[in-house]
């Protein structure tokens, strides 16, 4: 089950849980109030055949899929691959990831710019809104396979902080204020 919680303050490994003291966990109701976040639970044994990644696929048009593994053994240019998916960023598309093996942490930003780090492991299907600026690290088990989804040609392309100007950015904040 993904959980959610506030980071602390330190900039030690990365691959940590971060907890503040004490812990401060957000519930996925608030998570998508605060980020914009979105969340389905899947049953990875059955994904293939039991329609429910196909109907979310057919609701939103996610016309595209391809799996990502994240391991020092099978990602090309690992450690700085690593280092890119850290780097505070943001996408002028929706970044949709459902993880089938290990975990790792999305950490988003809140709406008052608050890290927040939610923990993934196999069946969460997350999706970041375009415009939120994010990252992504391993945690201490230094492996993961995610299918990623994406509506018609992916783009990939990660434009990092400070992108306020963006259009995408600018409607992400209008959307999250207003409440939709
Ligand atoms: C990204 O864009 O940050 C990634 O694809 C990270 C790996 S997916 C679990
Ligand atoms: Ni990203």
């Amino acid at each position: 089950m993904v959980q959610a919680w506030y980071m602390d303050d330190d900039h030690s490994d990365q691959r940590n849980e971060h907890h503040k003291n004490p812990p401060h966990f957000v519930p996925l109701e608030e998570l998508l109030k605060l980020t914009g976040v979105e969340y389905f639970k899947l049953n990875v044994p059955t994904l293939d055949t039991d329609g429910v990644l196909d109907k979310i696929k057919k609701d939103r048009g996610y016309t595209y899929e391809d799996e990502l593994v994240c391991s020092k053994e099978s990602l090309p240019n690992y450690e700085e691959k690593l280092k890119i998916f850290y780097t505070e960023h943001l996408h002028t598309d929706e970044e949709i990831r459902l993880i089938t093996e290990g975990s790792g942490y999305f950490d988003v930003r809140d709406k008052n710019d608050q890290w927040i780090r939610v923990h993934v492991v196999p069946g969460d299907l997350l999706v970041l809104p375009s415009g939120i600026y994010h990252r992504f690290t391993l945690d201490n088990n230094n492996f993961i396979r995610a299918r990623r989804l994406f509506v018609g040609e992916p783009i990939w392309t990660a434009h990092n902080r400070p992108s306020d100007d963006m259009e995408c950015r600018q409607k992400y904040v209008k959307n999250l204020e207003s409440g939709k």
